[in-house]
């Protein structure tokens, strides 16, 4: 039973931003298959209750590490759907002066710590940002979001025995979809599931429905509190799921057609929530708030396509070897 008492407000702010996620996503999609996007894609849709689930249990000033699938953080610690468009167009106004695109976007003052190409990365940079939290003693919280593809990576165990050992104000999220690229994570593992791996580490693990917007946030409430209370990190394991390939022009011949169907019918948690509101109308107003997200999306392409490309000078700007 949940301990928490939903307000409409609240609900509805759930949906409208799991859709705006969503509406970001298909809009990248289709700007990418006409050849305005440079870069992979990969596409955070069935996961929007993942980002705004435990996103809206954080403050502002805390820390968020990323992954390849970084739409959805990005959006959900409320970056500008204009600027993050602009990064993937490759233009100035982009969040890395377009330098990085989709893997990259990155906006630090908003502890928005970066989207990474590169598989479990995120930890090592999210327990550096604890490390600094605990330190100064600013009290903000940092999360890494991470695959369970990335779960057999040695920075994983590195960073679960640092944070346990110095009680780091650290909250590890694993977004478990089930696949990495195109292998069943199942066949990679030799532990049953990702949060029984938090016990050698003397640290919470929790395993959740990723697709119960509710169970996600209140899991991530406790874990947020527990790190900001100095308590030490936690792990979380969201069930959920991917419903495109692994990236933009993956043929998915690991899974049919109908069997996608199958699953975006039987797991979507928008749609989820949106039954729900839906039946105790609390969502009159349903078409005219899409009509608001879409609005919101057409407006980032205009001002992505209106940005100019970055100019020459720019290819040595904050560059680090
Ligand atoms: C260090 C490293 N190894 C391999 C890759 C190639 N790669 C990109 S995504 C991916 C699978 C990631 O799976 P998961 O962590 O479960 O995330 P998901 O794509 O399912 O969201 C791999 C192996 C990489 N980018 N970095
Ligand atoms: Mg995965």
């Amino acid at each position: 039973m949940s301990r928490i008492t939903w307000t409409p407000e609240q609900l509805r702010g759930f949906w409208r931003d799991m859709h705006r996620i969503r509406a970001f996503e298909r809009a990248a999609i289709y700007q990418s298959s006409l050849g305005k996007i440079y870069g992979a894609l990969h596409s955070y849709e069935g996961q929007e209750s993942c980002a705004i689930g435990v996103c809206n249990a954080l403050q502002r000033g805390d820390y968020v590490a990323s992954t390849h699938r970084g739409h959805g953080h990005c959006v959900a610690v409320g970056a500008r759907m204009d600027r993050m468009m602009a990064e993937l167009f490759g233009r100035i106004d982009g969040y890395c002066k377009g330098k990085g695109g989709s893997l990259h976007i990155a906006d630090v003052g908003a502890g928005m710590l970066g989207a990474n190409g590169i598989v479990g990365a995120g930890y090592a940079i999210a327990a550096g940002a604890a490390l600094t939290a605990k330190v100064s003693g600013s009290g903000r919280v940092s999360v890494v979001f991470f695959g369970d593809g990335a779960v057999t990576r040695g920075t994983f165990h590195e960073v679960m025995n640092m944070a346990a050992l110095w009680k780091l104000p650290l909250v590890l999220v694993c977004e478990n979809n089930g696949l990495a690229q195109y292998v069943p994570t199942a066949e990679t593992m030799v532990f049953e599931n990702v949060s029984s791996l938090a016990q050698g580490y003397k640290m919470p693990g929790v395993a959740v429905d990723g697709n119960d917007i509710r169970a996600v946030h209140e899991a991530a409430l406790v874990a947020v509190e527990r790190a900001r209370q100095g308590q030490g990190p936690t792990l979380l394991e969201l069930h959920t799921q991917r419903y495109h390939g692994h990236s933009s022009g993956d043929p998915q011949v690991y899974r049919s057609k109908a069997e996608v169907e199958a699953l975006r019918l039987a797991t979507d948690p928008i749609v989820r929530l949106e039954n729900e509101l839906l039946a105790a109308g609390l969502l009159a107003d349903r078409e005219a708030l899409l009509a608001q997200i879409d609005a919101e999306v057409a407006q980032a392409v205009a001002f992505a396509e209106a940005s100019a490309y970055p100019a020459d000078e720019e290819l040595s700007t904050d560059v680090y070897a």
